[in-house]
């Protein structure tokens, strides 16, 4: 299943192409089934209709755990690191963690959890997070996994959408000098969500929480009430195994759906090729499991192939910029996988918090979440990776599952902060505005992909016509990424950024329509346009242009009171870097408020703001454009 020459990756590209049911079942036939599949694929990009490895029956925990144990359950699975780097590491062996996994899962079950229930998780990054998540997985419920960073009305809006039965969480959470109160932030959330009947907490920070009887129970209680033995669910092929929300460039956050076949194909395979991760060798992903990242390259990928993930609780520079180190040296980490954003925030220290760690474990290093500055890309080669370890930077999406355009380590030449080639299994095209095909090479144009993967979403929770509109009606017949690429003379991939109205903040996606509606909710505001705008170390930053008629002397205040409503509404990750008050925004005679104008002037780039001449009151940009300068 690994590709270890150039030649091998033609060979297998041009067959996941010309034979692509054979080319998958083939990698397919390396996981544990329970029955075979009867049929690979069927789809259609219109309705869409998607459905890897049909009549197939497995779960996913058994090919996560119950499969390496005979071998390799002594092994480690999971290696934990703590915020406090005073704190002991912990260590779950395979066998371990299987055994934990069925407990969780029988507490589940205790509760009244049955396949096809959606379990909501916000938990701080320890190990029992990775073991609910897989508890969900043993059991055939849904999982829902929320980032820690988001707010109460969040959390809601997110439970109510997918009808959550039960929440995991725990009291608190750390992260570098902060603490989060989970559980307050639940109770507040649960206030507004009526499908909710209990709440398990795990004891973490240990900070007073409330528990109201009848509906929350301490985990700790619940973990010595059961046994290790839960036999896993018997799951079809395409059962729902997770959802996970993100963001677009209209409404609210929408629920990708992931099932359980494909899914487990994609993500296992992906992870062994692109790393070309090797027996015993400790796989360090730095995302957190609330996102993509976090479920596909610190759980489901590495777990599937038997490999030893390092789950990192704290953020990278606590207590100081050399913790990463520190972590790679204790752990004699092998591949480090972690954000552009997290790269540049070390890179502004300097070379010194480098020096004291020894790196030289390290044989492959990765990127993903955003485009990587060149600049990055060398600091990271040359510093961390001693001019001696491949950078695989990986581009995909919440929606594709795992890793779509991406180097595959010691196989495909590198050129710097570049994605270049595709996977094999995965076929992108470019697209102009009209959707006609841009041919050959040394060209621009929007991302789209032409044929199904086993990774990709299935629907979006409950809107299926929502996942039709957003993904494969812009262009008929191709999933749209909302990407623009660039194919350069070589044929090599290079992702530019987001084409629509996404911002990227420090690898977190967010919609400029959901941090406008929340500053809209703000008493006062009249009216705001958001945009992004490059921003040194996150990649983007979040510019807020904000109608706020009766501004009183002031106005620093009611910035703060701005950013407090946002932080209420969606979440700290969404708060504006900059806001400006003004009097009106540049608008269509439709009514459309022209972003291209607005980005421009965030960038602060004013000599050539294009067109203006179908604004209604071209007046208004003068009158920004000063406001921005002062
Ligand atoms: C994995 C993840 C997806 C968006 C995607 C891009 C951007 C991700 C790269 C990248 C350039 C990369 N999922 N993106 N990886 N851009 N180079 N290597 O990040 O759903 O949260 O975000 O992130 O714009 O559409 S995500």
């Amino acid at each position: 299943m690994q590709i270890n020459s150039f030649e091998a990756y033609q060979e297998a590209y041009k067959m996941s192409v010309d034979q692509p049911e054979q080319f998958w079942a083939n990698i397919a036939d390396k996981f544990y089934w329970r029955k075979k599949w009867d049929n690979v694929l069927s789809w259609n990009f219109s309705e869409p209709n998607i459905k890897w490895f049909e009549g197939g029956k497995l779960n996913i925990t058994e090919n996560c755990l119950d499969r390496h144990l005979e071998k390799n359950g002594d092994k480690p699975a999971i290696i934990w690191e703590s915020n406090d780097p005073e704190k002991p590491s912990v260590t779950l062996t395979y066998k371990i963690l299987h055994e934990q996994v069925c407990r969780f899962a029988n507490v589940l079950k205790k509760n009244g959890v049955v396949k096809g229930d959606r379990i909501c998780i916000y938990m701080p990054m320890v190990p029992e997070l990775a073991v609910a998540v897989l508890a969900c997985a043993r059991i055939g419920a849904v999982h829902s996994v929320i980032f820690g960073g988001f707010s109460a009305k969040s959390i809601a809006d997110r439970i109510n959408d997918s009808a959550c039965k039960l929440v995991l969480t725990a009291d608190g959470s750390f992260r570098g000098n902060k603490q989060i109160q989970l559980k307050e932030v639940i109770d507040d959330a649960l206030i507004g969500c009526p499908t909710v009947e209990k709440v398990i907490v795990l004891t973490h920070t240990r900070t007073p929480v409330s528990m109201l009887k009848g509906r929350d129970l301490w985990f700790e209680d619940e973990i010595k009430l059961v046994d290790t033995d839960c036999p896993a669910e018997e799951m079809d092929a395409e059962d729902m195994l997770f959802i996970l929300y993100t963001s677009g460039s209209t409404g609210k956050p929408k629920g990708v759906v992931h099932t359980v076949g494909g899914y487990m194909v994609y993500a296992g395979y992906t992870f062994l090729n692109a790393f070309n991760y090797q027996p015993d060798e400790v796989f360090f992903c730095t995302a957190d499991i609330g996102w993509i990242t976090g479920h596909s390259y610190i759980v489901y990928g590495p777990l599937s192939q038997g490999a030893t993930t390092l789950m990192f609780e704290g953020v990278p520079t606590y207590p100081d910029a050399s913790r990463m180190w520190q972590i790679v040296e204790k752990h004699k980490v092998n591949i480090l996988y972690t954000a552009p954003t997290a790269i540049r925030s070390l890179m502004s220290f300097g070379l010194d918090p480098l020096k004291g760690s020894n790196l030289s474990s390290l044989r492959v290093l990765g990127s993903v979440g955003e485009p990587i500055n060149e600049e990055a890309w060398h600091w990271f080669d040359e510093h961390v990776g001693n001019s001696n370890c491949p950078i695989v930077d990986t581009w995909w999406q919440t929606e594709t599952g795992g890793l779509m355009i991406s180097p595959i380590a010691f196989v495909i030449p590198l050129k710097p902060a570049c994605a270049t080639l595709p996977l094999p299994g995965v076929q992108p095209i470019l697209v102009d505005e009209q959707g006609n095909e841009i041919e050959g090479n040394g060209v621009n144009g929007n991302l789209c992909i032409k044929f199904p993967w086993p990774g990709m979403l299935r629907t979006t929770y409950g809107d299926h016509e929502r996942c039709k509109q957003t993904y494969f009606s812009t262009y008929p017949n191709l999933y749209f990424t909302g990407d623009g690429c660039m194919r350069d003379e070589d044929g090599y991939y290079k992702i530019t950024g987001r084409v629509d109205d996404v911002i990227n903040v420090s690898g977190h996606r967010i919609g400029t329509a959901e941090v406008e509606n929340a500053i809209n909710m703000h008493a006062g505001v009249v009216e705001s346009a958001v945009v992004g705008y490059p921003h040194e170390v996150k990649g983007q930053g979040i510019y807020a242009f904000v109608i706020f008629p009766n501004l009183h002397n002031e106005a620093d205040l009611t910035k703060k009171d701005i950013l407090q409503t946002v932080t209420r509404v969606i979440g700290a990750i969404a708060k504006p870097d900059k806001i400006l008050f003004v009097t009106g925004l540049p608008k269509t005679r439709s009514g459309k408020i022209m972003r291209r104008i607005l980005r421009k002037i965030a960038e602060g780039d004013t000599s050539n703001l294009g067109d203006i001449s179908t604004l209604l009151d071209p007046g208004v940009v003068e009158e920004i454009i000063d406001k921005s300068k002062s």
